[in-house]
């Protein structure tokens, strides 16, 4: 079985001392350390951002995408090969701003991936700039006098969008994390973990004060994930009382599942030695 340090990589993640990216990759090494996983069943895919340099720190198959990217890059990978499990991983900016058109088909796709969204409220790699997720009045070099924006909730969008698992995780309470991941990676289709995780440097508001003032756990509440309508009243909740937990879970077939090329056989075992290649191309001309 193996073991966080054989998962771990000679690179050494360039993340600000405090970072809550330090958190959620302990808890991502965690959660395949618990579930018995072999590395090299594993992809990790990124985008590009802080969040975006987890893949080198992981000794499993790693993709470091371009921004906004990992979606389609994770989707492709899932279609050629969907014995892997796959982990997506981005920022607020990278998975909600630029990634946002393939986040929503994504979801109503219902690909099998765990997307594990590092909402940090701003944009850390670029140094500060407001973010999609970042709070009305959020000061930052790109809104100087405070961004005038409603924030997008990602939560009522997978929930609204198609996502068959949609959970908000705060970086601070290890345990429940690690536990999220793990059930969005058990689960069969796409599961979205909202990561709520501090930008030590670049948000001074949202801090771990500010969080710890708000957050509760669903779970205290008897919150029942199986009911939608609930779930997107739960997701609605917002500013001065933030849940967290699983909001929504319902079981529906995966893509991979309903495509009848690849259902039976992955497309990387299936045999291309008596595939003509150039006659497929001619027929485009
Ligand atoms: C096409 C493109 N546009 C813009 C950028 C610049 N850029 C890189 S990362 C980033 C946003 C980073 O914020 P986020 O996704 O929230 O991740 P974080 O660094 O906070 O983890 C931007 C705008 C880029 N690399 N590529």
């Amino acid at each position: 079985m193996v073991t966080t340090a054989e998962l771990t990589t000679e690179e050494k993640p360039e993340w600000c001392p405090g970072c809550g990216n330090f958190i959620i990759l302990k808890a991502l090494k965690e959660a395949i350390v618990q579930q018995g996983l072999e590395p090299h069943r594993i992809l990790i895919v990124s985008g590009i951002g802080q969040a975006g340099k987890t893949p080198q720190s992981m000794r499993t198959f790693g993709y470091h995408g371009i921004h906004g990217r990992a979606l389609p890059i994770a989707t492709g990978a899932r279609l050629a090969n969907h014995t892997l499990k796959i982990i997506v991983i981005g920022g607020d900016g990278d998975a909600y701003a630029i990634g946002m058109g393939h986040f929503i088909h994504t979801m109503r796709r219902n690909l099998d991936l765990t997307y594990l969204v590092h909402n940090n409220q701003v944009y850390g790699l670029t140094k500060g700039q407001t973010a999609p997720t970042s709070i009305k009045g959020f000061k930052t070099k790109s809104t100087p006098t405070g961004s005038i924006e409603e924030p997008v909730n990602p939560i009522a969008l997978a929930i609204a969008g198609g996502a068959t698992f949609v959970a908000r995780a705060y970086y601070k309470q290890t345990d429940d994390l690690t536990q999220l991941i793990i059930d969005g990676m058990q689960h069969k289709g796409f599961a979205l973990i909202d990561i709520i995780q501090y930008c030590i440097t670049f948000n001074k508001v949202n801090t771990p004060t500010w969080y710890d003032q708000r957050v509760y756990k669903l779970a205290d509440e008897q919150h029942d994930p199986t009911n939608k309508i609930r779930a997107f009243e739960k997701a609605l909740e917002g500013g001065e009382r933030i849940p967290l937990g699983l909001f929504y879970r319902e079981s529906r077939s995966t893509y991979e599942d309903e495509l009848p090329q690849i259902k039976d056989v992955p497309l990387v075992h299936q045999p291309i030695d008596d595939v003509n290649i150039n006659a497929l191309i001619e027929s485009f001309f």
